[in-house]
């Protein structure tokens, strides 16, 4: 049987940001440094193939410190954590490693140097998500408050509307938040905050990719896991910029060829946890069954590279 023929639209950027590669990479170094197992609070990042990659080199996953033993390193995952748990494994003395990003660092020392000059924080951003809990927990209880829409900006109930400023998670997407922080805004005409939001370069940038690619594309698929906020946000980006069949996939089983049938044209991003491997995999599987064409659509030229914490580079 001839295959159908088909235009394959890659966005670049895509895939791994410079977080998360520094965050694997100190798992993979702190391994190589103090042996297995090594504890990494939460998954270093939202990818099940990289979790179980670290997991089969030694790692071991658990959610909270308490879970961990005294006497073995522990990591804190690329997300951010409250002040709370490093204050609490400075307490036992544990060896641990902070991979949280550097740009979400840089909201958690934001939110800090706010409410030392006296203002109530807001944060845009998902509730129950680990970073908000993280940026959250750099206050005591009650200093930032959560606004996850515009309508939860009509209602959110502040000490003194004079005195306030913002902080955002850094994968939102970058159109919903610019309407949540102009309802802010108009709300409380005196609130600070950064120049647009804490929403990082990888986020921004592979929303732009898949603006790009959306109005040529019949279908798109996203590749990353369920619980990765990024790779949520590209889909719902993808749809809203005109693609009618937008989904996210953790591997090329997860596609429904079904669905898919009588296209002419897909696109392929994938979030910022997401390994090239599996990426590779699904541009694979539709090699597999069509005549492809490849063509990269690339909006943004990335060069970010963070170093891994000097305690890593020391040697043991
Ligand atoms: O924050 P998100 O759920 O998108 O996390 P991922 O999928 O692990 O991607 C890395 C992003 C991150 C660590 C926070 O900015
Ligand atoms: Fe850092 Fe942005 Fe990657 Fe999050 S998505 S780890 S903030 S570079």
């Amino acid at each position: 049987m001839t295959k159908q023929s088909l235009t394959l639209y890659l966005a670049a950027p895509r895939g791994f940001c410079a977080g998360v590669d520094r965050a694997i990479k100190i798992v993979e170094m702190a391994l190589e440094k103090w042996g297995a197992p090594v504890y990494v609070r939460h998954e270093i990042v939202h990818n099940k193939f990289v979790v179980d990659g670290l997991r089969d080199k030694g790692a071991v996953f658990v959610e909270e410190l308490l879970e961990c033993p005294d006497d073995r390193p522990v990591i804190f995952s690329a997300h951010g954590v409250p002040k709370a748990v490093p204050a609490a494994a400075a307490k036992r003395e544990m060896i641990y490693v902070d991979a949280t990003c550097p740009l979400v660092s840089k909201v958690h020392i934001e939110a800090q140097r706010h409410s030392d000059n006296g203002l109530q924080m807001i944060m845009i951003g998902h509730e129950g998500h680990p970073e908000t809990i993280g940026t959250m927990g750099q206050l005591p209880d009650g200093e930032v408050l959560l606004v996850e829409t515009v309508e939860d900006v009509a209602t959110v109930e502040v000490r003194d509307p004079e005195r306030l400023a913002f902080v955002t998670q850094t994968t939102l997407s970058v159109d919903d938040t610019i309407d949540i922080v102009k309802a802010l805004q108009e709300r409380f005409p005196g609130i600070v905050g950064p120049h647009k939001e804490d929403i990082c370069y990888a986020t921004t940038n592979r929303q732009e990719a898949v603006k790009a690619i959306a109005p040529k594309c019949d279908a798109i698929m996203v590749v990353g896991a369920p619980n990765s906020s990024n790779s949520k946000r590209l889909v719902e980006v993808g749809a809203r910029a005109g693609c009618d069949y937008a989904q996210l996939v953790q591997r090329a089983t997860d596609i429904d060829w079904r669905a898919l049938n009588g296209i002419k044209s897909i696109g392929i991003t994938a979030g910022a946890s997401a390994p090239e491997v599996l990426i590779n995999e699904v541009i694979d599987a539709f090699k597999d069954r069509y005549d492809t064409t490849v063509e990269i659509v690339e909006t943004a030229v990335e060069n970010v590279e963070f170093k891994v914490p000097r305690v890593l580079r020391e040697p043991a």
